[in-house]
This record gives structure tokens, sequence and C-alpha cells, in this order.
């Protein structure tokens, strides 16, 4: 297939924009764009709808741990919300509803996966292949990937000898019938505290491999009466005071969850000890079931159901570490076998956000792996230094610890905007970040790691090899807004088009 042809750079609406991936990023960005009267735009999403995460993670329990009125887009609220906490295929039906009533489905490409991208510095595009084999020309691209995608299975000895079926939470396989079965839970995170309550009572019997015990804290979850909702329909106001009460209150978290201090963390951790008090009643249980680390340290899981699931009577917590699995199970160090017909991996995800989503070759043919060999780094978490034109949503060291990560990606999103509408109705061919803002910017993040609780020795996702965090952002979300409130030319070295770039490229 013929590559797309270069776009005429003297035409603002001959301006081709990628986004890739129709998750809330990629979702966001699209309806964005469109409400600021610019159509050039396709989005690319590998799989065959809309949705990203609430697409993918259908197992039972899912739901989203941020209240859903500030898990939202703040210009599409929704106040039919049926519950506090949304489940998943709520959250998924609310993103088929805005991709439908924003009108931007006929702008996606369902099934095509971007494989590799390098920017060609002389036409100031970047040049996209697709696993079809298609060249996709692009005057900006969006990546809204996602940092959470890909399941991470673990290298456990043996897994390829399982006889029966095994299969990860962000995979659920519905055809395997669980009910009446041995089934074993591997890891404890934010997926298994939601799965194995509603696996429990279905299964046979349940074994939940521990290697960290969690942090728990209660969920405060309560369906919307209809009354309620109704009253959301009529007065707006109030659905957006309310959203601006959970978000407020989530910032008062933020502290909490984010400062390495023995004082702060020691009120979270008195709440969450209550907690286990309050949910289990046996002493020996409650003492494996307690984390040893800092509150904060790996994020916080709510829930109301996890603990007291380990005192059912099919409910085994299995603190040993896995030496093996084998044909019918799982073995532990302690050479006792664990039978299983099924087992299901709670073992969370490759961190997208720690290498380049695909090849992408920037200015002087560097690579994203190569510049963030040694930990992934971004302006904001949003632009790399030699890959103009390249905006990340939801990028390096963007992440919340306490509150809706929709805060921060709307702020991307405008942030993106205010950079093409600058390249758009200028005669910018590109804005690449300067390296010394770049730098300056990740020095001071970087500064107050280690007095974030992350840093305060447990092993997390949080964390990369070398112990760097390149994934949270070390402050509240309101200050990240705030720095993302602006995009300023002058931070960016601007390469303008040339009287002779704008000679006709033969596109129509
Ligand atoms: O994954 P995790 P997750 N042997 O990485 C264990 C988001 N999320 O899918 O702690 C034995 O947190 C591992 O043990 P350890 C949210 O951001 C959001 O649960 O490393 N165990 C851990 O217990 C969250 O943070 C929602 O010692 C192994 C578990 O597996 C992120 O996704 C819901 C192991 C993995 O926990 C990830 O959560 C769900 C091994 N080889 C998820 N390897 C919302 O509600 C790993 N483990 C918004």
């Amino acid at each position: 297939m013929s590559p797309d042809p270069t776009p005429n750079a003297s035409d603002p609406n001959d301006f081709p924009i990628v986004i890739i991936g129709a998750g809330f990023a990629g979702l966001g960005t699209a309806i964005q764009l469109k409400k600021a009267g610019i159509h050039s735009f396709t989005v690319f999403e590998r799989a065959d709808e809309v949705g990203g995460t609430w697409r993918d993670n259908t197992y039972p329990g899912a739901a989203c741990d941020v209240p859903s009125h500030v898990y939202s887009f703040s210009f599409e609220m929704n106040p039919n919300w049926t519950r506090s906490f949304s489940e998943s295929a709520e959250i998924q039906s609310y993103l088929i509803h805005c991709a439908d009533k924003y009108g931007v489905r006929s702008h996606i490409r369902f099934g095509t996966e971007i494989v590799e991208a390098a920017f060609d510095a002389e036409a100031g595009v970047w040049r996209l292949a697709t696993d079809g084999g298609e060249t996709v020309t692009a005057r900006v691209v969006i990546s809204g990937v996602g940092g959470l995608v890909d399941p991470a299975y673990p290298d456990i000895p043996g897994i390829e000898d399982f006889a029966g079926e095994l299969f990860h939470t962000a995979r659920w396989n519905h055809d395997a019938d669980l009910a009446g079965k041995d089934v074993a839970v591997i890891g404890t995170g934010a997926s298994a505290v939601q799965v194995v309550p509603a696996i429990a009572p279905e299964v046979g019997s349940l074994s939940v491999f521990q290697r960290t015990a969690a942090w728990v804290m209660p969920k405060h979850d309560a369906a919307f009466s209809e009354k309620t909702k109704q009253r959301f329909r009529r007065f707006p106001f109030l659905q957006r005071a309310f959203r601006w009460l959970l978000y407020g209150l989530s910032e008062m978290m933020g502290p909490l969850v984010i400062s390495n201090s023995k004082r702060l963390s020691a009120i979270g951790e008195k709440a969450s000890s209550a907690h286990l008090e309050a949910s289990v009643k046996d002493p020996e249980l409650r003492e494996r079931l307690r984390p040893d680390f800092q509150f904060g340290c790996k994020r916080i899981l709510i829930s109301n159901d996890y603990w007291p699931a380990f005192e059912r009577e099919n409910v085994e917590l299995v603190t040993e570490g896995i030496e093996r699995i084998h044909e019918h199970g799982i073995r532990t160090k302690d050479g006792k076998d664990h039978p299983a017909d099924a087992i299901v991996l709670a073992t969370g995800f490759a961190l997208g956000l720690a290498a380049a989503p695909f090849k992408v070759t920037g200015l002087e043919g560097r690579t994203l792996d190569d510049v963030w060999a040694r930990g992934a780094v971004a302006y904001k978490g949003m632009t790399v230094a030699g890959f103009p034109n390249w905006f990340i949503l939801m990028g390096p060291n963007t992440g919340p610890g306490h509150t809706s990560v929709l805060i921060y990606t709307e702020a991307q999103i405008g942030y993106a905007l205010q950079a093409i509408e600058r390249m758009r109705t200028g005669n910018v061919k590109y804005f690449d970040v300067k390296p010394s803002v770049q730098a300056a910017y990740n020095e001071k993040i970087q500064a107050r790691m280690p007095h974030t609780s992350w840093a305060s020795g447990c092993n997390s996702w949080y964390l990369a090899e070398d112990g760097g965090n390149h994934a949270l952002y070390p402050g509240l979300a309101a200050e990240y807004v705030l720095r993302a409130r602006r995009f300023r030319p002058s931070e960016y070295q601007r390469v303008d088009f040339q009287p002779r770039d704008r000679q006709p490229t033969g596109n129509s």
C-alpha cells in the first residue's frame, strides 16, 4: 500500500493527527479535538471496541476503586451511575456512550495496531506503520496506549505444565466454569482483592497465594437511589459539586498516601488495622494478612469483602512461597501440594510506560527505547526531547496514587490541544521540548521521590529495576494540573516551515 501523502504545510485543515488507543485517554482526546473543530484525526485501536482497561478487565468483581463521579470525564458527567464505585461493565458502557454521543467512532480504525513510528524532520511529520503494512502520516501523534495494559505473566517454573485452565485477570476466560472447582489465585493486589471475594462463594475451594500482604481500607460504596439520580439529572450543578467534593476529599488523602512520613502513615495504618480487626476474627489469620511495610508504599486497596473472604470454609490463604506449578496444581516451598483445576493469575501488568510501546524513532535516528534505557522520562510526563510533536498521555511520572487518573489525563489533553492549535494556525513545523527544560523538570521530580512513601522500602510496580520511580507523580493532582495548564512555546525548540516547504505536495 502506498504511504499517505505529505500534508500541505500551508493548509491548517491538512493537519493529520494520529491518536493511539481508544481508552479513556484516546477517546477524551478525540472528543476534545472534535469540540475544538478539528476533525483531521484518526484513532488507531488494536482491539475491536473502545474502552481499554474497561473493555479488557471483565473478571468477576472488576470495578473501579475510584468513585465514578470523579472517575469520568468532567465534560460528560453521568447522573446515572448506579453506585459510588461502578463495576467494569458500567464504565465500559459509559465509554461506549461517550464515543457514540460525540460521534468519534467514525474516526476510529479498529483492529489496527501501530507497530512502528519514525519522525521525518524534513517534512515535519511522523510516519507510522500499522500491523497491516500500511504507512500513515501525522503531523502530531498522541499516544494514549495506557500504562497498565499487557498482563504480566509470572515466571514460575512449570507454569506451562499445568493441565487445567490458567488465565490472567485481565484476560478472563468466561468459558471456564469455575463452579465447584478447586481454584488458585496468585497475587494479592488491586485485581485480586476484587476477584477473590467475587468467586469465593461459587468455587469449590480457593487457595490465594500471597507474596506480600496489602493495606486494605474500607470501601464506602452504596447504590444511588432513583431519587438521587433524578436530582443529578435535574440539577447538574449538584452533580458537579459532588464531583468537586469527591475530588477534594481524595486530594486531602494525598499526603497520607504520598509522603514518607511515619506520623501520617500511622494514621492510614491505624485505620486499615481497625478494618482488619473488624473483618477477620481469627487472630492468627489476621497476622498473616497484616502488611509489614509502610502505608502508601504500595497501592492502597479498598474492599469490605476481601479480608472476610478468608474466613470462609473454602478459602485458604497461602503465604508459603511458590516452588513450582505442576500438571495438577501448585507446590509451595514447604513441599505442600495445592491441587487446582484452574489458576487465576492476578499478577498485574507489564508497566507500559517504562518502555516505548513499539519502536519510536525521533530526531537523529534515536529511538525512545534508547533514550529511556535508564528509565522513562518526559517533560511533564508528556513530551520527550528529540521526539517532536509526540504527546504521551499518562506518561512517565504522571500516575496518581490517591485520586482519579482522569484529572491528570484531561490536563494533558488540554496541553496537547494548545500545542496543536499553535502548530495548525502558525507556521510551526514542529515543537521539540528543550533537553535542558526536560532535565530540570525531571531533576525536581526525582529529588522529591526519596521523600515519598513509595521509596520507603517495599517492592511495587511503581519502582523500576534500579529502584527509581518513573511511574507516579510525587504531588497532588492540583499541582500537576497547574503545571500542565499552559503550553509554553519558549520551553520548546520551534522549527518553522520555510518557503520551500510550502510548495504544493500533490495532496488533494
Ligand atoms: O497487580 P499488582 P494488580 N509469585 O501488580 C503478585 C490498577 N488496578 O492487577 O506484591 C507470586 O498490584 C504480587 O506480589 P508482590 C491499579 O493501578 C486498578 O492487582 O509483588 N506472586 C501482587 O500481589 C493497580 O495498582 C483497579 O509481592 C506474584 C500481585 O501479584 C494496578 O492496576 C483494579 C508473582 C500483583 O499485584 C495493578 O493491580 C485493578 C509471582 N511470581 C487494578 N508476580 C481499579 O479498581 C506477581 N505477584 C481502578
